[in-house]
């Protein structure tokens, strides 16, 4: 049985988790926080971050790589097109939300999320690079009705856990949200992913770990 490690509120740990569900792969949660110094930890996901998965041949961290993984361990129903063109297309969009603006807007969590603050002049920077970013990755998006085109891929895992945190860091600090002043209106597609089954568990789990660690901040 595989195990996730990490905790229900990462974007990351919720883009493996919703792949999990979607695939009725069996697996089991362990909560491991982050900068985590431990030894067994640090076996799986040397740079300790998370998510990572203990599975019967060893550990594995990265989110994408484990997202491979679970693709090619447990094939059906698949996650990605059958077509390699079409599979590479959506690798490229998972590669724009994660790494283009998930990335990008990161910068901006400690003041929008944890009460810290961030500079104006790295302000300035995130707003340049996302703004060249966010018009990159509406070239790619399709939101048809999923953000890949007609069927649910893994680029939707990566895309429900990922962009209301991009639109919502870059509203709280920015003071608007720039995936909608882009034109990127990805509220309708957050609102249909959320008939699904996975997605609604994904987030139940996700508001009792955030209602959690607000009551015991
Ligand atoms: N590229 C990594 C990113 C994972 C990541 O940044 N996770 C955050 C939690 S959401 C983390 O571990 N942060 C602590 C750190 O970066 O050291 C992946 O796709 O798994």
């Amino acid at each position: 049985m595989l195990t996730l490690c990490g905790f229900p509120i990462s974007n990351y740990y919720n883009k493996v988790k919703l792949a999990l569900l979607e695939k009725g792969v069996p697996f089991n949660e362990e909560v491991v926080p982050v900068y985590s110094t431990q030894d067994a930890v640090l076996a799986a996901s040397p740079l300790a971050k998370i998510p990572y998965i203990r599975t019967p041949q060893g550990g594995l961290c990265e989110s994408q790589a484990i997202m491979e993984y679970i693709e090619a361990a447990y094939p059906q129903p698949p996650l990605l097109p059958a077509d390699p063109f079409a599979a590479a297309k959506v690798r490229e969009l998972i590669t724009f939300i994660d790494l283009h603006l998930e990335l990008v807007a990161r910068e901006l969590y400690p003041q929008a999320f944890f009460g810290s603050t961030v500079s104006d002049s790295t302000q300035t920077r995130v707003r340049k690079k996302l703004e060249k970013n966010i018009a990159a990755f509406k070239q790619l998006a399709r939101f048809s009705p999923y953000v890949a085109g007609d069927t649910f891929t893994q680029a939707d895992c990566a895309a429900w856990a990922s962009l209301p945190l991009v639109g919502m860091a870059s509203r709280a600090v920015l003071g608007e949200d720039l995936l909608l002043a882009a034109g990127v209106d990805y509220k309708p597609y957050i609102k249909l992913m959320g008939e699904r089954p996975s997605v609604q568990k994904v987030a139940a789990d996700r508001k009792a770990a955030q209602d959690k660690s607000r009551a015991t901040a």
